[in-house]
């Protein structure tokens, strides 16, 4: 055991609250829901809960577009929602991680409004403005050929300045210009604004790319058939974020008693990572590499997020094997996980999720990982072995605007292609393949609790489709029965936790 380091010794859910329980019947989860589920969440061993964002937010990209900082989305209740959670988690000594989401906001905050609404506004320079290029025939441009997260061009024209800011992920995710200083005081603030109302410690979103190296260069044309290029080399890891990361730890974390995990992707350089993590560099507690849940990604990954291609066991167990064993005399930590919201389901990926298998799969994979050496992080439904949903789900039944993105930018280039015609002969069975394995959605389908209609997610219309599988695969069954993967997990955990 760590007394000092507490979050290292920690369990933590994941919980991505649209998709866990409805208390009020409109569909979407909400706060009342997960105080509800405390003691559900006890028993099977958490010690922290991480809860996706769940600030006020358009949804444009599921909360991860922020329009106000200090406030609940009514969708998902109040600040008295939240206080009376909190107090749920700290009465049975449990403790509460948000996410912190400032890399970029929502282009619906009050601060892009005032950005853009002029070039002498104050606030101008908090986002990341240039003015259009024109090419021969004098056609307005984008300032590079950058290509955004959810594809397309990094950059969107807005008229009333007649130019273009930069967006990494959806165009309604303006990035934050981190280079001011005013931006950095404001990202502070809203920490302590949480931080001195309770809350336990931050997952920081993408905070690896808050640095952009100077100029915004072209990137380089490495698919020459493709508009815009893959840039993550200009603004993973970019040229101060180190410093930033000192600066908060510095003016924030330092003075609190917290965990912290950075999400770090587009990084599979551990000498890299080990730069937010080293105790010696003090910035962050750990971070999420991705280099595991990539393994099942083909090479051009950037310009086809979700596509599948076939891994072996042995590369496998190398990358685990390495991290596992990274910098250890120096004080690096893991943080363990397979599953999160942006991941099909471990079961269906690494395992095999067939009847016959289904379980055997989901308790291997429970045991490799509480056996890892770490910070234990679990994904709501991952404890009952949930699966990817079948590939007969039909495109509408993606709700996430990555895979509505991927999907229609690839139907459009093949309709080009054959010379226009109709969408309906265009052979999408591939693309459908590699969703079926791997976007984002499968992580994010309503949790199944028991039996009843929705899978007592919701008394009301879900806001996205519960998987087939919930009458006979639930909470409620798993509970009741000692051979479920709900009580693997459960004694896994508890195993975990007397053997450290
Ligand atoms: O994700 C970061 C990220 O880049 C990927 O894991 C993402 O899923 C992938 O690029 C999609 O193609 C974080 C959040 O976890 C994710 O939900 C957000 O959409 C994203 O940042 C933007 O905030």
């Amino acid at each position: 055991p760590h007394p000092e380091t507490w979050w290292k010794d920690a369990v933590v859910y994941q919980i991505y609250p649209v998709s866990f329980l409805d208390s009020n019947g409109d569909g979407f989860g909400d706060l009342n829901g997960i105080t509800s589920k405390l003691d559900y969440l006890q028993d099977l061993g958490v010690n922290v809960v991480w809860l996706s964002p769940i600030y006020k937010s358009p949804l444009a990209d599921m909360g991860y577009d922020i329009s106000d900082y200090r406030d609940i989305d009514p969708r998902y209740g109040t600040l008295d929602d939240w206080d009376k959670l909190l107090a749920g988690l700290h009465g049975r000594h449990m403790k509460l991680m948000m996410d912190l989401v400032v890399n970029h906001t929502s282009d619906e905050h009050a601060w892009f409004e005032e950005s853009k609404s002029s070039k002498a506004n104050p606030k101008r320079d908090w986002y990341i403005w240039r003015p259009p290029k024109y090419d021969a025939d004098g056609n307005r441009r984008p300032p590079n050929n950058w290509k955004a997260q959810f594809q397309g061009s990094a950059w969107e024209y807005d008229e009333t300045t007649d130019e273009y800011y930069l967006h990494l992920y959806h165009t309604k995710q303006p990035d934050l210009n981190w280079e001011k200083t005013e931006v950095r005081q404001a990202v502070w603030e809203l920490m302590r604004f949480w931080l001195d109302r309770g809350c336990d410690g931050f997952r920081m979103d993408v905070i690896n790319l808050i640095s952009k190296v100077e100029g915004l260069p072209d990137a380089p044309i490495t698919i020459p058939e493709d508009e815009y290029q893959d840039a993550t080399e200009f603004y993973a890891n970019g040229p101060r974020v180190h410093e930033f990361l000192q600066e908060m730890q510095n003016k924030v974390l330092s003075h609190y008693d917290i965990i912290t995990v950075g999400e770090t992707p587009f990084t599979h350089s551990a000498s890299e990572l080990a730069r937010y993590v080293l105790p010696a560099n003090k910035e962050l507690n750990m971070v999420f590499q991705f280099e595991l849940v990539d393994l099942d990604s083909p090479r051009t990954a950037q310009r086809m997020p979700f596509i599948h291609r076939p891994w072996k066991l042995s590369e496998f167990r190398e990358i685990v094997g390495r991290w596992q064993r990274f910098k250890r005399d120096e004080g690096f930590w893991n943080a363990v996980f397979i599953e999160n919201h942006d991941q099909g389901r471990s079961v269906t990926r690494w395992g095999n999720d067939a009847d016959a298998w289904r379980v055997l799969s989901a308790k291997m994979l429970a045991m490799l990982e509480v056996t890892l050496g770490g910070t234990q992080y679990v994904f709501q439904g991952q404890e009952l072995g949930l699966r990817n949903f079948l590939r007969s789900w039909g495109i509408e039944e993606y709700k996430d605007v990555a895979s509505q993105n991927f999907y229609h930018e690839i139907l459009e280039q093949r309709r080009k292609r054959e010379g226009g015609g109709d969408e309906d002969s265009i052979d999408m069975s591939d693309i459908m393949d590699g969703l079926r394995m791997k976007a984002r959605d499968h992580g994010r389908i309503p949790m199944q609790w028991d039996a009843t209609g929705h899978a007592g997610f919701t008394t009301g219309t879900p806001w996205m489709r519960v998987n087939d599988d919930y009458p006979h695969w639930n909470a409620a069954l798993q509970l009741d029965d000692t051979s479920s993967v709900r009580s693997f997990w459960k004694n896994a955990l508890r195993l975990r936790n007397e053997l450290p």
